[in-house]
């Protein structure tokens, strides 16, 4: 034992000041995180925010970006000198978030950390990121990341095991200092959640029918897990799943699915050669992008419709609890809600929020205008699982995925809905915006801009049903009389200057009105949204950086 303790150091270190966790965890410039004792320093400060890990397991993976396998020697390194008793270690340093969540509950681990910064680019000059989840498999709750930041700002040392690097890419166990290492395969215990939750031979049987999917790994994290799932499993054609190698610098893209950076998805699925369905995920796996042929659905649709049919999944087949979304998420899934009279949360962004509502068996399903949707079989939105889920959908309806859109717009009307992205405006003017805009909140209830009339405006803040805790200046919404919509956020995630969220809605109830192109049938939104918060003065900027 001596012999162990004597291997444990203890190095000195100073604080930085710019460790708050965001969104979700903290993300940087690689190069920030490349500093000396940065990372580290991180990691102490998370091991100083928890109680009674000692002899437990920690997870610990990431999403193959620049610097992921150093980062992961270090914190192998730090989580045995602070007494962990076992660390799970995706093999290559390979974990989709998603899957880093099925691994810390299948496993019963404390926690888990996961190297990554999403959907950000990587490489040395671009993003690295790094979060911790907590023993349900979900992000850490805001009391946690408080902590961790308040200990950033005073850490004076952290401890460290001088020990050889561990061979990542070998399955099975070692020992660095006192605890075990097991390096563990990324993929297994995530394709057999999925199998348990998803009718895999009707999936099957309908690709041997000729059903035709591409999915796009964008070079990230989900390539391992697609090839195994979509193509070696249900006998999608090879080739279905493209980009399919994690490579550090995603091939020098932006791993997000998106419109912009997923374009030409978008434009295969709007040609005469697409295939059934478009997909794609994001740097982590925790994103998704849903194309039919002929048909983009908008995340918040896509939540309404999963939520609407989930009772078609084998996992899902006694039906819904409840259904989550963040607040700038389209109310599309309020009214499946309404109809299936189950419960219907709206919370903060950031997928941390709907933990507690899961755990307390509130919401099975839960899902964000930022891509992400996902349900109770881990506690972080799921990339693949989303895909898995209009798999079985399509399987189950025999329909496309245009009919099933056009059919629940019919039903439940459709909500029209676009996000005005303003990436990288300087701090002080996004700051100066919402000071105004916070100002003129009380006095805009009654106010008519042409045809629109203000219902109420407020700065949106939640109380967690579930545990009290209280969440302010979680965006500031304006609601219009017949449920149109306008939101203003500034993003969490971004890693340079401020980025200015603008999330724009309209009910529209009559299936003869279904046909606009979206940012039409929202201009008078959007004309509305620039009057009110006077983007340009505060900006600089005529436009929006990215629509989606
Ligand atoms: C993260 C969170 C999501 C959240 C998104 C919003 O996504 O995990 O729950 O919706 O950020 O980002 P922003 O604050 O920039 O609007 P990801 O995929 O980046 O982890």
């Amino acid at each position: 034992m001596s012999l162990l303790l004597a291997e444990i150091h203890t190095v000195a270190t100073k604080p930085f000041l710019d460790q708050r966790p965001g969104t979700s965890g903290l993300r940087k410039k690689t190069k920030i995180f490349q500093q000396p004792h940065y990372l580290a320093n991180f990691v102490q400060s998370i091991f100083a925010s928890l109680e009674g890990f000692e002899g437990k397991t920690l997870v610990v993976g990431g999403d193959g970006r620049f610097f992921n396998r150093e980062a992961i020697q270090i914190v192998i390194r730090m989580a045995a000198a602070n007494g962990f008793d076992e660390i799970l270690v995706g093999r290559g340093g390979i974990l989709s978030t998603p899957a880093a969540s099925a691994v810390i509950r299948a496993e019963k681990a404390f926690g888990g950390i996961v190297l990554s910064a999403s959907h950000n680019p990587g490489g040395p000059d671009a993003d690295f990121g790094i979060k911790y989840n907590i023993s349900n498999g979900g992000p850490a709750p805001e009391k946690i990341t408080e902590a961790i930041f308040a200990h950033s700002t005073t850490i004076e040392s952290y401890k460290i095991i001088e020990a050889p690097d561990v061979d990542l890419d070998t399955l099975g166990e070692t020992r660095v200092g006192g605890a075990k290492v097991r390096i563990i395969d990324p993929v297994a215990i995530y394709q057999a959640l999925m199998e348990s939750l998803f009718d895999f031979p009707a999936i099957a049987r309908m690709f041997k029918h000729g059903f035709r999917l591409k999915f796009d790994a964008m070079s990230a994290v989900t390539g391992p897990y697609a090839k195994a799932i979509f193509e070696e499993a249900l006998g999608a054609a090879k080739g279905s799943v493209m980009n399919g190698e994690p490579l550090p610098d995603f091939g020098h893209h932006h791993p997000d699915p998106n419109l912009v950076h997923a374009r030409h998805l978008y434009d295969l699925a709007m040609s005469d050669a697409s295939p059934d369905l478009c997909a794609a995920s994001d740097g982590d796996g925790d994103r998704n992008l849903i194309i039919g042929r002929g048909q983009f659905v908008t995340p918040s649709d896509s939540l309404a419709i999963i939520a609407a049919n989930a009772h078609l999944a084998p996992g899902y087949k006694n039906g819904i609890a409840g259904i989550a979304r963040s607040m700038p998420t389209s109310l599309a899934a309020d009214r499946v809600a309404e109809k299936l009279k189950i419960g219907m949360y709206e919370t903060p962004t950031g997928w941390k929020f709907f933990g507690n509502l899961l755990d307390a068996g509130k919401v099975t399903i839960c899902g964000e205008e930022s891509a992400g949707a996902g349900s109770n079989h881990v506690r972080e939105k799921d990339g693949l699982w989303a895909i898995l889920m209009w798999l079985n959908i399509l399987a189950a309806r025999q329909q496309s995925v245009r009919e099933i859109v056009r059919a629940h717009w019919a039903e439940f009307g459709r909500n029209y809905y676009s996000r005005h992205d303003y990436e990288e405006v300087a701090s002080e003017g996004a700051e100066a915006l919402f000071a105004d805009l916070r100002a003129k909140l009380p006095t805009l209830a009654g106010q008519t801009f042409g045809a629109l009339k203000v219902e109420a405006a407020d700065d949106f803040s939640y109380v967690d049903p579930v545990d009290g805790s209280v969440s302010k200046n979680q965006g500031l919404r304006i609601l219009f009389a017949g449920g149109s919509r306008i939101v203003y956020r500034l993003s969490g995630t971004g890693t340079a200057g401020a980025t200015l969220r603008v999330y724009i809605e309209r009910y529209e109830p009559d299936p003869a009105k279904h046909d606009l192109e979206t940012q039409d049938a929202l201009a008078d939104l959007i004309a509305c949204a620039e009057k009110i918060a006077e983007i340009r003065r505060h900006t600089g900027r005529d436009h929006p950086s990215v629509i989606t």
